[in-house]
């Protein structure tokens, strides 16, 4: 069973600055590579990578968030959140989203991770091979959310051009190939997808859409109870899915980034729309046969079928 009443008491002893605060101020946008992935200079290094995998002692009762960037990781945070206090949205309310579910994989405020109490959650865009070595033998949870690549894309695509840690593309075309290329920070969607995946059949592993979510929140809620043993009363999942819906969150600056400083994300921009199949305004006809083509080249034998590949 899931208690984090003690993670709230002993995360509010510390001041709610955001991660970034304690990095340097800079605007320009470099990556560096790792392991043949691209991270963005401004949030990460090597050093806490190699930390992350090497050293990270992973405990049985940690839940890692996990997702390729842009599929619904802030979402899940505040859904998490919100199970965690029984629906009561007073801590969302009161703390910064980077401070319920903090972030595994970023420099700077990490030894709050380290030191805190269990149980803990983490939040992670981390591909599987970079993943902490003492999570493999161990009991550790994870709920995997993806979301349609293409919708994945086009998020990306304007989150980059309102953030230093993503550079800025020159033209939708050229982002497409990045993105296909894996060159965006965080490599390529399919090989994370793939990776992750591999953990299908574990019962410490839970597989989420965006698009599920979307299309029975409540039922995926009760769905993320169940993994993590958590009992709700009715009302109580009424809660978490009415303070996680995109409208409260928008309204929420605990949770719309809009605390975050502007070389992160620019003020109001990052709860955008939410919505599935945003990609049908901006794919030309030849970029989606074109992506599709790749799509199904790299996903074959993958024995998963998702929402999206129904659209
Ligand atoms: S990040 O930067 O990688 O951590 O971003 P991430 O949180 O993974 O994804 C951001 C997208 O998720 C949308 N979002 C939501 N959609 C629906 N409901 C809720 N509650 C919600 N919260 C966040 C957010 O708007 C981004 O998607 P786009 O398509 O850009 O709107």
């Amino acid at each position: 069973m899931v208690d984090c009443s003690l993670i709230s008491l002993i995360r509010g002893a510390i001041p709610p600055d955001p991660p970034y605060l304690s990095l340097s101020c800079t605007m320009s946008t470099d990556y560096f590579l790792h392991k043949g992935i691209n991270f963005s200079s401004v949030m990460y290094s090597e050093e806490r990578l190699d930390y992350v995998e090497n050293e990270f002692q992973v405990r049985d009762d940690d839940v890692f968030n996990i997702t390729f960037p842009k599929s619904g990781t802030n979402w899940m945070m505040e859904i998490l959140s919100l199970i965690c206090r029984n629906g009561d949205p007073t801590w969302c309310q009161e703390v910064p989203i980077w401070e319920r579910i903090p972030w595994l994989d970023i420099s700077g405020r990490w030894q709050l991770i380290d030191k805190e109490e269990t149980p803990r959650f983490h939040s992670s865009h981390l591909p599987i091979q970079l993943f902490p070595k003492s999570f493999f033998t161990s009991k550790a949870k994870v709920i995997y959310t993806a979301r349609d690549p293409k919708d994945v894309l086009v998020s990306l695509y304007h989150f980059a051009h309102e953030t230093s840690l993503i550079k800025t593309p020159n033209s939708f075309e050229e982002f497409v190939e990045d993105f296909l290329q894996g060159t965006v920070p965080f490599g390529s969607w399919f090989e994370h997808v793939r990776g992750w995946m591999s953990m299908k059949d574990k019962s410490n592993f839970l597989f989420i859409t965006y698009e599920e979510l979307k299309q029975d929140h409540r039922g995926t809620v009760m769905k993320i109870c169940k993994f993590l043993g958590k009992e709700l009363k009715n009302e109580d999942i009424d809660s978490v899915v009415e303070h996680s819906s995109f409208n409260i969150m928008k309204e929420n600056k605990m949770s719309n980034q809009s605390l975050a400083p502007d070389y992160i994300v620019n003020k109001n921009s990052f709860m955008r729309k939410g919505i599935s199949g945003d990609w049908r305004t901006i794919f030309t006809k030849a970029q989606e046969e074109y992506f599709n083509r790749i799509y199904q080249e790299k996903m074959k034998n993958l024995d998963v079928k998702c929402l999206w590949d129904e659209s």
